[in-house]
């Protein structure tokens, strides 16, 4: 079988639900891929940023294969000797009392939510059924119909309705907006992406975060920060709102969690917030099963003991400088922090962002384009400085092809 063997069938047995590059992956190994014929890749999707640790990571693949050989799933109808170790682990990491474990982002953000309402009629007072959630413009916390609710981006709710009532849709990175939105007292929480991912890697103002924290705070609101895409060392710090000293109420991490191997995704809040939700309220088959527990310790060590952090910081800038210095009419713009970066493409005699990457692939270097125009170029954390220059010259070749 060669590479459209592969795509027709997948085009004739799976939903349509996706249009990916023609490209068909069988291995990956740090930041590499390989297609089903044997051509390398630098992957700089790192499948929406959940292998920052690099692809098949031997200690997480060994965390895996470890304890899948004793003990995967019971439910949590019963106690199981992983999950302790995993909750003590990751709330002593993050500095919060406790947390929420659950499978998927998206997961993760309607339990926000529902720990959000809850909070605002058992703690706030907000007369029941009236809770108001503030979230933003361009917004993307997955694809559950309470969540397409609160999307602003038609390809994600159209044709799904009718929408979950109670959010407020503000601008993003708009202060006054938001001052205006807290004013109103059935407001319980302000759901945002420290970075917007899937608008565009849109980056907001200096000190946005730490103002919007700061009004939340004043006006009794939950500070609600989904850090499943910006989290986890992505952005050069282990969590974006650490750029701005910001401690979220309510933290929403998922995707890197567990380093690509499986979906593992985690709410962490403090008492006052978490104990509002009681047993049988809330919960999952496979939430806090014990091979994503040992998976995801593993998968937190590695960020940590190999500084992908500061790697990430400092191969990012790297990165911005010099693609800011390709001279291209197609590059509008460049933007990001750390390792999340994207460009801006210019349309250029009928050429998109889909054929810059259809040409960068050729190059060996894979990357999608978000929105029609906008190149999101994040690759795993585990790329050193060699390869990542290696990659840039591949992609500056591509670019020229465009002149
Ligand atoms: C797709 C991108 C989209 C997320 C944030 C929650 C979730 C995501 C900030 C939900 C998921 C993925 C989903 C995937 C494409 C990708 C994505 F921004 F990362 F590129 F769509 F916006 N919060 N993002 O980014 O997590 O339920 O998927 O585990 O749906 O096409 P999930």
């Amino acid at each position: 079988m060669n590479t459209q063997d592969y795509i027709n069938r997948e085009d004739r047995y799976g939903a349509h639900n996706y249009h990916p590059l023609p490209v068909v992956l069988e291995r990956g190994e740090g930041p590499f891929v390989w297609d089903v014929e044997g051509k390398r890749y630098f992957d700089f999707l790192s499948a929406y940023s959940a292998v920052n640790q690099g692809h098949c990571h031997p200690r997480i693949i060994r965390a895996l294969t470890e304890q899948a050989q004793k003990l995967t799933l019971t439910s949590r109808a019963f106690y199981n000797a992983v999950l302790g170790e995993y909750e003590e682990y990751i709330t002593s990491y993050f500095k919060y009392d406790k947390v929420l474990p659950m499978n998927s982002g998206a997961e993760a953000d309607e339990t926000a939510l529902k720990l959000c309402r809850k909070w605002a009629y058992k703690v706030k007072g907000i007369r029941q059924d009236n809770a108001k959630i503030i979230c933003c413009e361009g917004n993307f916390h997955g694809r559950t119909i309470t969540i397409v609710s609160m999307s602003t981006d038609p390809d994600a709710r159209n044709h799904y309705g009718p929408f979950t009532p109670g959010f407020i849709i503000i601008p993003y990175n708009d202060i006054n907006a938001l001052e205006e939105a807290l004013k109103d007292p059935d407001v319980a929480g302000f759901l945002v992406e420290p970075i917007q991912g899937e608008a565009g890697v849109f980056v907001p103002d200096e000190g946005y975060l730490k103002k919007a924290y700061d009004l939340c705070k004043k006006n009794n609101v939950l500070f609600i920060a989904d850090e499943v895409q910006t989290g986890l060392a992505r952005t050069g710090k282990l969590l974006a709102c650490e750029h701005e000293n910001v401690r979220p109420d309510v933290l929403i991490l998922g995707k890197a969690l567990s380093g690509g191997v499986m979906p593992i995704s985690a709410v962490l809040a403090d008492d006052d917030i978490m104990l509002t939700i009681k047993p049988g309220e809330h919960g999952s088959t496979f939430g806090g099963n014990p091979l994503a527990g040992k998976v995801a310790i593993e998968a937190l060590k590695v960020l940590k003991e190999e500084n992908l952090a500061e790697n990430a910081e400092r191969l990012g800038q790297i990165f911005r400088d010099e693609i800011k210095s390709v001279k291209s009419d197609m590059i509008e713009k460049v933007r990001g922090k750390g390792l999340l970066n994207a460009v801006v493409i210019r349309p250029k005699g009928g050429k998109t962002a889909w054929d810059v990457c259809l040409a960068m692939k050729e190059m060996g270097v894979i990357a999608k384009p978000t929105h029609e125009h906008i190149i999101r170029f994040a690759p795993p954390l585990v790329i050193n400085e060699e390869q990542l220059r290696e990659a840039i010259d591949l992609i500056k070749q591509a670019f020229k092809l465009f002149e």
